[in-house]
């Protein structure tokens, strides 16, 4: 071997060296090095995206509708079924729509909402049930933030002004509560054919072309589409409310409108505030819960934690007419 050659063979084999002891050290790294559960149990039968698996591909096209307020269409969200199942169930039961008193906190008729209307149970069958879990999905928050899904049916011109979903007062949005409405989930069970458009007055762009009614020319406009859903959110990122969220629905001139709703706040919500005893006093139960510390450390745990270490006492349940779910069992 050329003499010249020697120097860089020894560089060679002190890197060699320092390789093999960077690989001994980092051996001893405590974490995950690759190690898989022998059995992985894949749910065949789980929600994705926002069809259930294997239907996805004909579902999931999501369109950006306005940055402010951020708002998102998703085509094809409900299916035809779904949509006459949750027109099937509220048709029994409709009465003229109420709004909530910012002082009372109670329900009241109102001249800005002549539609009719009705509430469904949290959780009331299989159905909703899906359809609270794609929403769940879709928005990345937790199924519990969902208040129970509201369908309103609009005709003859009957008509909801614009209002914001965010809450102008304290009493509505007391964390006990569940705090403020974050977001909306505006589903339409049917398609009009005139009217009935969602509008956002105050969003930064409008409708322009035809085939819009006079109402949704007054602002960004989404026209009501079986099976489509709008998600728009009344709080910004920064967690102050967005004025430009403010929305109605414009008089349904023919035909009917049919919507279903899903307020969701930014907490758990509870009907009528959570129970006594069953609440967490740290915020960061539910992350300790996860991670097994209510089995770990249930001294702590099961007092300091009470409702992420689902030891909450059933009869004190205030939501009980959530059918058959676990956040019955938790409240
Ligand atoms: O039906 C619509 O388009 C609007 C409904 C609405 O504003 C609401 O439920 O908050």
């Amino acid at each position: 071997m050329p003499a010249r050659l020697l120097p860089s063979c020894r560089s060679l084999l002190l890197a060699l060296r320092r390789l093999d002891k960077y690989i001994e050290d980092t051996d001893r790294f405590p974490g995950w090095r690759g190690e898989l559960p022998e059995h992985v149990d894949v749910p065949t039968s789980d929600t994705v995206g926002f069809g259930e698996l294997g239907q996805e591909l004909g579902r999931g096209k999501v369109e950006q509708v306005s940055w402010s307020p951020r708002a998102f269409l998703y085509h094809n969200f409900l299916s035809e079924e779904e949509c006459e199942h949750l027109k099937a169930l509220a048709k029994k039961r409709l009465t003229k729509s109420t709004v909530v008193d910012s002082e009372t906190g109670k329900r009241v008729d109102s001249s800005v909402r002549t539609s009719t209307g009705t509430s469904l149970a949290p959780g009331e069958d299989e159905v909703v049930r899906a359809i609270e879990k794609r929403i769940s999905l879709i928005t990345m928050i937790p199924e519990e933030n969902g208040e129970a899904i509201q369908i309103l049916k609009y005709v003859d011109g009957q008509k909801y002004e614009p209002h914001t979903d965010y809450f102008h007062d304290k009493y509505n949005a007391r964390p006990e509560n569940g705090g403020q409405r974050v977001a909306t989930v505006l589903m339409y069970l049917s398609t009009p054919q005139e009217g009935g458009e969602t509008v956002f007055p105050y969003a930064k762009k409008k409708v322009e072309s035809e085939g819009w009614s006079e109402c949704a020319r007054r602002g960004l406009a989404v026209k009501a589409v079986k099976g489509s859903a709008l998600l728009f959110y009344s709080l910004k990122p920064s967690g102050n409310k967005d004025p430009a969220s403010t929305h109605g629905s414009c008089p349904t001139l023919a035909g009917e409108k049919w919507s279903a709703t899903r307020w969701i706040r930014v907490g758990f919500f509870r009907v009528g505030g959570a129970s006594k005893g069953c609440t967490d006093e740290d915020e960061k139960c539910e992350e300790w819960a996860v991670t097994g510390e209510c089995e770990r450390n249930p001294g702590f745990m099961r007092v300091k934690c009470r409702r992420s270490c689902e030891v909450c006492d059933r009869s004190s349940s205030k939501v009980l007419e959530s059918v058959g779910r676990k956040e019955a069992l938790l409240s």
